[in-house]
């Protein structure tokens, strides 16, 4: 039996920071960062079924052309992933009375429509990346035994190639599930390695006034080449989706707004054109058109 004190569950039964019962959600979900893209999404269903939010994490489930899918904010960065996908978890693989987990379990296929900086010169703002590896860089998964799915072959590529300061822990590297890239298969669509950092500024590389960046790793990162998989663009989540979906069995894929280009240094003049055009194609493909 799983304790109270690791499983929070609130006095309505829901799960502690994501306020929901296992009948809340729906099998495919999409996690955007901001909780004001998931009514971005929502305004397009026929019905809503069920709408709740604690702190950054809002949830809204309900049907878009007949596929019953559930949106969520999970807020910015690694941590809050960490909580997302564990209570998601245990809303569909343990019995939230007994606080057994389930003989069976079951899958969830989770697509994040994000927003994300290039870092390539011929990936423009207001294109889209598909991440086909998630590189985490923050650290999050450390705590969890990452090894049993991390791409050793590339991880290795990527300390050698930048000299990775190994103090800082060893970067793990996730794909995407097959079954999902499948399913959003497009050439209008980049395919590259999404760097996931701890931050914004600083972990991305960004100097404002604290000029205390690794010019030659960032070059580096910018230059790295594994099999003709480049390091595409920087946010703050995929990996960390990445990670805990395939320890858990879960799918997952992450879909990116570019909305700044490093390389250039160019910002979007109006960067939620490219996330609507990401939301409309990834509603379409999850309801089979
Ligand atoms: C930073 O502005 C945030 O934007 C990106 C980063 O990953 C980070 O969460 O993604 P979202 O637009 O999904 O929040
Ligand atoms: N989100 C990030 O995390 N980085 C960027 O450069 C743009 C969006």
């Amino acid at each position: 039996m799983i304790k109270e004190s690791e499983l929070i569950l609130n006095p309505d039964g829901s799960v502690y920071h994501l306020n929901l019962r296992p009948e809340h959600i729906a099998h495919d979900i999409i996690f955007v960062g901001d909780q004001n893209r998931v009514e971005k999404i929502t305004q397009f269903f026929d019905s809503i079924e069920y709408s709740t939010q604690k702190r950054e994490f809002k949830t809204q489930t309900g049907i878009y052309k007949g596929k019953r899918i559930s949106v969520m904010s999970t807020g910015i960065g690694p941590d809050n992933i960490d909580i997302v996908i564990n209570e998601l978890d245990a809303l569909v693989n343990i019995d939230l009375q007994t606080r057994q987990p389930k003989e069976k379990l079951t899958s969830l296929n989770i697509i994040r429509i994000g927003t994300s900086g290039s870092l390539q010169e011929d990936i423009p703002v207001d294109s889209f990346v598909m991440s086909k590896f998630g590189l985490g860089l923050d650290n999050m998964l450390r705590s969890y035994l990452i090894d049993k799915v991390s791409n050793t072959a590339l991880e290795d590529a990527f300390v050698t190639h930048t000299n990775w300061d190994i103090r800082k822990g060893k970067p793990y590297v996730i794909a995407c599930s097959e079954k999902l890239e499948k399913l959003i298969e497009s050439d209008k669509i980049f395919k590259g390695i999404t760097a996931t950092a701890g931050g914004f500024y600083g972990p991305q590389g960004r100097v404002l006034r604290l000029n205390i960046q690794d010019e030659e790793l960032n070059s580096k990162m910018d230059n790295f080449d594994f099999n003709g998989n480049r390091i595409t663009n920087l946010e703050m989540e995929t990996a960390a989706i990445y990670g805990l979906s395939s320890l858990l069995g879960h799918n997952a894929l992450s879909l990116n707004a570019i909305i700044a280009n490093r390389a250039s240094g160019t910002f979007s003049e109006d960067p939620y054109k490219a996330v609507d055009e990401l939301i409309s194609y990834t509603l379409n493909k999850l309801a089979g058109n």
